[in-house]
């Protein structure tokens, strides 16, 4: 059994995985996200299909650095080695050219998107040591290749995930944990409705008339880059809708 941590395991991408990880029966879950509740009723529904599957789920907000290191100081002792780690935690707040930009938009997305997922590894990387299986996973984007139309700082924010990704590859070489990126075009998820403040409306038309990729999609090729023999690391994975060739060249059906 390899332990798996996934950060933002509460909705989309995160909860995807952790359904795609459970029905494998090899990997047991411990799972965060600030709403302790969704993991709650995620652990109940995988357990109804996969009761075997050990789960332990707990709140936190990844931008809270000594939050973190109490919660992780305190794992029960059955949860203290970690094999993997999925940094899956991130949102977009606006899409407004920058001079209209609001800037705590901007603090929640660099807090968030880069301060988050750098805390969370620094903590995480300790209890990983014993592992023969250790990987880290980084949701990054094609928003992190690529700058497009409004995205300034999301995009500033994923573009300092692949710098973060390539350099945890070299600077953990010596321990032998891999390190992958996965970087997705658009994924249907509360993404864009979390990106537009709740405009339910907004959010649909970023997926109008094309059949944009699911969480289910990400986590199954997270699923596949996991079951690479110990010899193999799959570095950086750009994963797009057949719809949509980069950051805006997208083909609709109208
Ligand atoms: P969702 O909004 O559906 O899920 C985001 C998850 O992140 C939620 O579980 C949320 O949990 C968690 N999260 C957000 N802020 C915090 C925080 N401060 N502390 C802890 N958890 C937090 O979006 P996606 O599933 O689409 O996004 C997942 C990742 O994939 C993100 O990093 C995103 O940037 C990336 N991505 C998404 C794409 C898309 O098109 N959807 C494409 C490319 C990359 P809670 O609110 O309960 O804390
Ligand atoms: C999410 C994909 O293109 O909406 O990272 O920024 S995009």
């Amino acid at each position: 059994m390899r332990t798996v941590l996934i950060t933002g395991a509460s909705s989309g991408i995160g909860e995807a995985c952790a359904e795609v990880l459970a029905s494998e029966l090899k990997y047991r879950l411990l799972l965060c996200a600030r709403r302790l509740e969704r993991l709650k009723e995620l652990k109940k529904k995988i357990q109804s299909a996969y009761p075997t599957c050990e789960i332990f789920c707990f709140e936190l907000d990844v931008r809270e650095n000594n939050e973190i290191e109490k919660t992780w100081k305190n794992l029960p002792a059955e949860w203290r080695e970690i094999d993997i780690l999925i940094n899956n935690a991130g949102l977009s707040q606006g899409l407004e050219p920058i001079q209209n930009g609001d800037i705590g938009d901007w603090d929640r997305m660099i807090d968030t998107n880069v301060k988050g997922l750098l805390y969370i590894t620094k903590h995480t990387i300790p209890l990983m040591e014993r592992s023969e299986a250790a990987h880290i996973i980084n949701l990054g984007s094609i928003a992190g290749k690529e700058v497009y139309p409004n995205g300034n700082v999301y995009c500033a924010t994923k573009h300092a995930v692949d710098a973060l990704t390539k350099a945890m590859r070299i600077d953990l070489l010596e321990k032998g944990i891999k390190v992958t990126s996965i970087d997705p075009g658009m994924v249907e998820t509360e993404f864009s409705e979390i990106r537009f403040k709740g405009d339910k409306k907004r959010a649909e038309n970023v997926y109008r008339g094309l059949k944009p990729l699911s969480g289910k999609d990400i986590a199954e090729i997270i699923a596949f880059v996991l079951s690479r023999p110990a010899h193999v690391n799959i570095n950086d994975l750009l994963v797009m809708p057949t719809a949509q060739a980069n950051g805006t060249a997208i083909i609709r059906n109208t």
